[in-house]
């Protein structure tokens, strides 16, 4: 009944005491996976009131919701290139998150965060769990105030509408992308709360006509601090032999694909706990082609999907990662990439064209078990949700447009035919406080090789890398601790160019990849190569790449890098308007 109200509230009157708004309401595990509500540009604009809230559960989940005007949480934000987003976000975070009942017993704690406020957002100091902002991952839009800056761009609770305004560029990949808050040493637990949406560039028909009048779904997996922590794993499980904690406090990796995970997952917010993981329900027409658009909202929790019918691993095909059709290089054509299963590290997005079952056969969309090292998470096999077939099953509200223009060439050379003008090594690794004690804490560094290690200081402003834009440059990104991570660089996509050393062939873009642990045996750090690409204008400016895994990312796993205009004008002294988009004609991308 919960799972119902939650998905009609946006058109219904709730007169019961705990109002949709106050509570981040969630549905039920094994409810129907709902889909987001869509927002969609009209005339080349998409206007967006969002209200950013929290609330402790009575089950003591802390929960952090983006609400629109109308009361939808998370909505899915769909603009086309060359789009104008406004989006106004209120701050209504309070450092005492209770429920709605005691909320209003305790005015103080939110009086006491609003009492901190100084000062304007766009240059703020204050970083608290009570801060919030915007990154609109995925996209190359500048690093510049009210469009996509983080790193001091800091809203407080009772400040006034905080006013996001940009272009979408007219070159932007057709994919999906997301938004999600990034205030440095809180993006955990705000993201953890299930503060994320989807945001879809559209006309991804345009480039791989393979979709074409595919009924679309967004699904959107995020994980959350676990319901029952203390329970014994299923009985069906295999024992393992017991549950460590490992560098940041989660269950350990048991390296088994069993024992209780580090985190929950959820599917548009329908939980699925430890330990029985009832999966939430999906439903199709028998063997209807879908295209399914997954994104992996986690904070650190890595995905290996796969879907089974009768248990038997089924081939879905890829189209899109991160946001960019894998036929980007332009020699392709419609190329699909047939694939059982596909790995999704924190912040990636995969999106696939899957076949329902036929009438009778039962479907699992599961992860399976990731081996994050040693010094990892468990990440193990679970369900997530059932896929049944259905001749009366629900259609998704969208549909890709069935007789789609093909998209334009790209203006510039493809990536992967561009030499690159240097090479950079740079290596995530980790120091516990304690050498001799491997549970002392741990502290997190992503540097710059012949740098000195140091946890990333937002208030330093000094760059660890300087590059040029219209410059392409090669990065080999080391991983010397016994976990993984997930290398994530803001404002640009790159392409995987090596793998440890050997030259791979994937002609294709990501914004977020894994990096694979180091282990005792290995004669060379583990690594990934990638190709950078700086040559859009829209990357002029300072901004972040860190680890994906935002409990690494607060803990100062982070660098900071400027992207000089070409002009060999230091950027940090070039001033607003930004300095245009991806493809001439330029759009002017204002801000206030
Ligand atoms: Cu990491």
């Amino acid at each position: 009944m919960f799972a119902s109200l939650w998905l009609v509230h946006g058109h219904v009157s709730l007169c019961a005491q705990e109002s949709p708004n106050a509570s981040c309401p969630r549905p039920s595990p094994g409810a129907a996976v709902p889909e987001p509500v869509d927002l969609r540009s009209h005339n080349g604009i998409l206007k967006v009131d969002l209200t950013v809230r929290n609330f402790t559960g009575t089950d003591g989940t802390k929960r952090f919701c983006y609400f629109d005007a109308a009361g939808n949480q998370s909505p899915t934000l769909r603009l086309s290139p060359g789009d104008l987003l406004i989006l106004n976000l209120k701050n209504d975070l309070t450092d005492a998150p209770a429920n709605a009942a005691a909320a209003n017993n305790t005015p103080n704690h939110k009086h006491a965060a609003v009492a901190e406020k100084n000062s304007d957002p766009c240059d703020s100091a204050t970083m608290s769990l009570t801060s919030t902002n915007l990154h609109f991952h995925g996209l190359t839009v500048p690093a510049v105030c009210h469009q996509d800056d983080v790193l001091k761009t800091s809203i407080q609770p009772g400040d006034p509408p905080f006013q996001y305004k940009f272009r979408i560029p007219e070159g932007e990949p057709p994919g999906l992308y997301w938004y999600h808050p990034h205030i440095h040493g809180f993006s955990k637990a705000q993201v953890l709360g299930g503060a994320s949406g989807a945001m879809i560039i559209e006309g991804i028909e345009r480039a791989n006509k393979e979709v074409a009048g595919l009924p679309e779904r967004v699904l959107v997996i995020r994980d959350q601090d676990l319901v029952n922590p203390n329970a014994p794993p299923a009985k069906s499980e295999p024992g393992v032999p017991k549950f460590l904690v490992d560098h940041d406090g989660d269950a350990a990796n048991t390296g088994t694909g069993f024992g209780k995970p580090a985190k929950d997952l959820s599917i548009n917010f329908v939980p699925v706990p430890y330990p029985d993981y009832p999966p939430a329900a999906i439903q199709m027409k028998p063997q209807e082609r879908q295209f399914w658009r997954v994104l992996n909202a986690s904070a650190i929790t890595y995905l290996n999907l796969a879907v089974l019918y009768k248990r038997a691993p089924q081939q879905f095909g890829i189209v899109a990662l991160d946001g960019v059709p894998i036929n980007s290089n332009g020699t392709t054509g419609d190329f699909i990439s047939w694939q059982n299963h596909i790995g999704v590290p924190p912040g990636g997005r995969v999106e696939f064209i899957v076949t329902g079952p036929p009438a009778g056969v039962p479907g699992l969309l599961v992860t399976r078990t990731v081996d994050t090292g040693v010094g990892g998470e468990n990440d193990p096999n679970r369900m997530i949700a059932t896929i049944t077939a259905a001749a009366d099953a629900p259609e998704p509200k969208s549909k890709l447009a069935s007789s789609p223009v093909p998209l334009p060439p790209p203006a510039e050379p493809w990536l992967g035919n561009v030499a690159p003008v240097c090479v950079r090594k740079l290596y995530f690794s980790e120091t516990l406080l304690d050498p001799n004690d491997p549970n002392s804490a741990t502290t997190f560094y992503l540097t710059v090789e012949g740098q000195e290690p140091k946890v990333f200081d937002p208030s330093s402003g000094v760059p660890d890398i300087v590059v040029k834009q219209g410059d392409v440059e090669d990065w080999i990104i080391e991983n010397r601790s016994t976990e993984l991570h997930a290398f994530h660089i803001h404002q640009l996509h790159f392409m995987l160019v090596a793998w440890d050393g050997v030259a791979i062939n994937e002609p294709f873009l990501r914004d977020t990849i894994n990096v694979p642990f180091h282990s005792a045996a290995d004669l060379q750090y583990p690594s990934v190569r990638l190709r950078m690409d700086f040559r859009d204008p829209n990357t002029v400016g300072t901004f972040v790449y860190h680890c994906h895994l935002l409990e690494h990312e607060d803990g100062g796993m982070m660098g900071l890098i400027r992207v000089e205009a070409a002009d060999s004008t230091p950027a940090s002294e070039k001033s607003t308007p930004s300095p245009g988009t991806r493809s001439a004609p330029a759009h002017s991308t204002t801000s206030n």
